[in-house]
């Protein structure tokens, strides 16, 4: 029912231009006739990913290099996330299990993991059904935050980020279908409870996006 609803809202916004876009399709990248890797980042700022935005979007947290996912179907997916940004922690606990993935784990830094602490979490790769789907897919994986103080280790396009957390996971897709994601950590402008839902949090193409599963 929850999910429903945000699914319903989300798809809602899409079409209000002044609230998001929908970048570039992004697709991941075949490895075998049935298997595929997609490869993405989570950035504490826009410098990268948008950077001809002016105030306020520059400042925001956001995925790269797309928000708008295509994987292939009835596939092993590999996703592998670099994850830039501390965390701001979760509200719901719900969202600190993994779920739906292959053996129930992400490797953080190469490490399984099933749950995470729900004040190391930046951001959650969060990818739900819309009501009614006939092949629902449910795969939700905590993405930990680098520590507070962790040094500028790395420069990408200019821009000097520290040392990121890669979280590597797999999930299966079935028939061609559109789902959508969404980050769960309340991440957005005036981050922390019960705040940090606005900003990149309601604007899509920053934490929120399209999963179109697709036979390439
Ligand atoms: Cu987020």
């Amino acid at each position: 029912m929850g999910f429903g609803i945000i699914a319903g809202i989300f798809l809602g916004l899409r079409s209000i231009t002044e609230l998001g876009y929908e970048p570039a399709v992004y697709q991941a990248q075949k490895t075998g006739p049935n298997s595929a890797t997609l490869s993405i980042s989570t950035f504490p700022d826009s410098h990268v990913c948008h950077a001809d935005e002016g105030e306020p979007q520059i400042d925001w947290v956001t995925y790269c290099p797309s928000t708008n996912f295509e994987v292939p179907a009835n596939s092993l997916i590999t996703v592998i996330i670099k994850q830039y940004d501390t965390s701001s922690g979760l509200v719901n606990d719900y969202f600190q299990q993994v779920q739906g993935t292959v053996g129930g784990i992400e490797l953080v830094n190469g490490k399984p993991m099933s749950q995470i602490a729900i004040d190391d979490v930046a951001h959650t790769f969060t990818i739900q059904s819309r009501p009614n789907e006939a092949h629902p897919l449910f795969v939700s994986v905590p993405l930990v935050g680098v520590p507070d103080n962790a040094p500028n280790a790395v420069t990408i396009n200019g821009n000097p980020y520290p040392k990121p957390n890669v979280i590597t996971f797999q999930f299966r897709t079935g028939p061609p279908g559109t789902y959508i994601w969404h980050c769960y950590v309340p991440c957005g402008s005036d981050r922390g409870a019960p705040f940090g839902f606005s900003g990149p949090m309601s604007t899509t193409g920053y934490m929120a996006g399209v999963l179109n599963v697709a036979n390439y």
